[in-house]
């Protein structure tokens, strides 16, 4: 049975909905949607994070996601955290639109991301390479602008 579920990014100014669809436990995970609001032209950190809390804004929703505890990295990277799914890229609108297919990440099973957070950042995410005091934590990407938690909604 294919696996969906759904997050709306909230923030400041920035919002945006994301939708994840798994066809099957070991199907990749398709990624869409559209981020608005962010700030032209350039690329913003895009992660899955470990906790599905925003009780105190998206610093609640803690590190990326990293069950394997590696070092973060690339979306194509073999090492790199579950959560670490690189860029979006904003139009000059300030519209991001999201198609992202992944296969580290799962619906279901003990590393399931329902219930945990999409996290977009106010800068680009090195991908681990760009030699920062945080490259192999974070990406370098900077602060948090918006976050929701992710939820199972009406299967596909
Ligand atoms: C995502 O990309 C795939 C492959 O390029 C394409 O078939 C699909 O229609 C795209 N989905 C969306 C929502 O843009
Ligand atoms: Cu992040
Ligand atoms: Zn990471």
């Amino acid at each position: 049975m294919s696996l969906k579920a759904v997050c709306v990014l909230v923030g400041e100014t920035v919002k945006g909905t994301v939708t994840f669809t798994q066809a099957s436990s070991d199907s990749p995970v398709e990624v869409t949607g559209t981020i608005s609001n962010l700030t032209p032209p350039g690329k913003h950190g895009f992660h899955i994070h470990e906790f599905g809390d925003t009780t105190n804004g998206c610093t609640s929703a803690g590190s990326h996601f990293n069950p394997a505890k590696k070092n973060h990295g690339g979306p194509q990277d073999a090492e790199r955290h579950v959560g670490d799914l690189g860029n979006v890229e904003v139009g000059d609108d300030g519209v991001a639109s999201i198609n992202i297919t992944d296969s580290q990440l799962q619906l279901t099973g003990p590393n399931s991301i329902v219930g945990r957070a999409v996290v977009v950042h106010a800068g680009e995410d090195d991908l681990g390479k760009g030699g920062f005091e945080d490259s192999l934590t974070t990406g370098h990407a900077g602060g948090r602008l918006a976050c929701g938690v992710i939820g199972i909604t009406k299967q596909a």
